[in-house]
């Protein structure tokens, strides 16, 4: 596996063009910047090049960026992202079995939080009780976050319903469609599935070491891409959008998001994110199907308790509390 954390002159470098917002920068400032020679600075702008960003060349006036590519390295997700903790170290794989496996390992070696691993293809994606992911080449975001929060383990499938939101608001943001969630892991647009996330913890007992986010997200797949089991059943958000959306801005938007939802998260607790959740949700009042491991309940969804579970009533009235459960309508 080809480990590509790049190297401090890169990550200046593309802060610099960040910057400068399209505008040409000349060789000598940046060398000087950089604190490189001219020709070590070609020798970037010709790596940044062969992962396809767009870079125009012109004598005296020097170097501007032109357009980037849709790619989701770690210099793609960089490139303007304005976090503080959230993706500021990045790990990015071509490919993976998944992102899960290696975002664990790093968070046992001690990784720091906001770590992300990212990669362009999973072999072995996964969702919950071990379901298959489906995680082409080029077409989605398959990403995991890692996170450190001070809280309970139980607390945890709050984070789940945090991610949703953050990546609601992020697609908002970045596509104009508005994803509906439901509970407590999906989000959906225009009824079908366009982003599953899966929580998983390193803890004892009684003690969070870390919590792994996993999301993946169909960005510009086309329907024929999908398998057959999926087609009436998933959506990407360019079949929604009738566009192709650059899938790094999405990550960062998606990171911008979170960190500031996870902030308000320490610091005040669900509640401000469970109202935020239910401006979000579909199920809430409605008659659904809660499947869990043990048995069945159909019933009323009456909404969720200010630890994120779901509150279920069924036809004698009695109401049940889920923590975890596939609905379906
Ligand atoms: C989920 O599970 O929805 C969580 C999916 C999390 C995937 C991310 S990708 C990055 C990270 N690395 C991983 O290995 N995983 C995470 P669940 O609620 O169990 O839903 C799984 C079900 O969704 C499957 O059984 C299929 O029916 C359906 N499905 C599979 N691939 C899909 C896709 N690409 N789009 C929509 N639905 C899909």
């Amino acid at each position: 596996m080809a480990h590509s954390m790049e190297s401090d002159t890169r990550k200046k470098l593309l802060e610099l063009f960040s910057e400068a917002k399209g505008d040409f920068i000349s060789g000598q400032k940046i060398s000087e910047i950089l604190g490189c020679s001219r020709t070590a600075v070609w020798k970037h702008i010709e790596e940044l090049r062969k992962e396809g960003f767009e870079l125009e060349a012109v004598r005296r006036l020097g170097y501007r960026i032109v357009n980037t590519p849709d790619k989701v390295t770690a210099n793609e997700i960089r490139l303007g992202l304005k976090t503080d903790i959230f993706g500021q170290v990045i790990h990015y794989e071509e490919e993976v079995a998944s992102t899960q496996k290696i975002a664990h390992q790093l968070a046992q070696e001690g990784a720091k939080e906001g770590t992300l691993v990212v990669a362009e293809l999973q072999t072995a994606g996964r969702g919950r009780m071990d379901r298959k992911w489906f995680s082409p080449k080029g077409t989605g975001i398959w990403m995991s976050l890692i996170l450190r929060p001070p809280i309970p383990p139980q607390k945890t499938p709050q984070l789940t319903l945090l991610s949703a939101v953050a990546i609601a608001q992020a697609i908002q943001e970045v596509t104009g469609l508005v994803p509906d969630i439901k509970w407590p892991n999906d989000i959906l647009i225009h009824g079908k599935k366009c982003v599953g996330i899966l929580t998983e913890l390193q803890a004892d007992p009684d003690r969070v070491h870390s919590v792994i986010i996993g999301m993946g997200l169909n960005v510009n797949h086309e329907r024929d891409q999908f398998p057959e089991e999926l087609r009436d059943i998933a959506t990407s958000l360019a079949i929604e959008k009738g566009e192709k959306i650059k899938r790094a801005k999405l990550i960062q938007e998606i990171l911008t998001k979170m960190e500031t939802l996870y902030r308000q998260y320490l610091q005040h607790g669900f509640l401000p994110i469970k109202l935020l959740w239910e401006g979000y949700a579909i199920s809430i009042g409605k008659e659904i199907t809660a499947r869990m491991l043990n048995g069945t309940i159909r019933g009323i969804a009456r909404g969720i308790t200010e630890e994120g579970v779901l509150m279920l009533e069924d036809a004698d009235g009695v109401v049940h509390y889920i923590h975890s459960a596939d609905i379906s309508f």
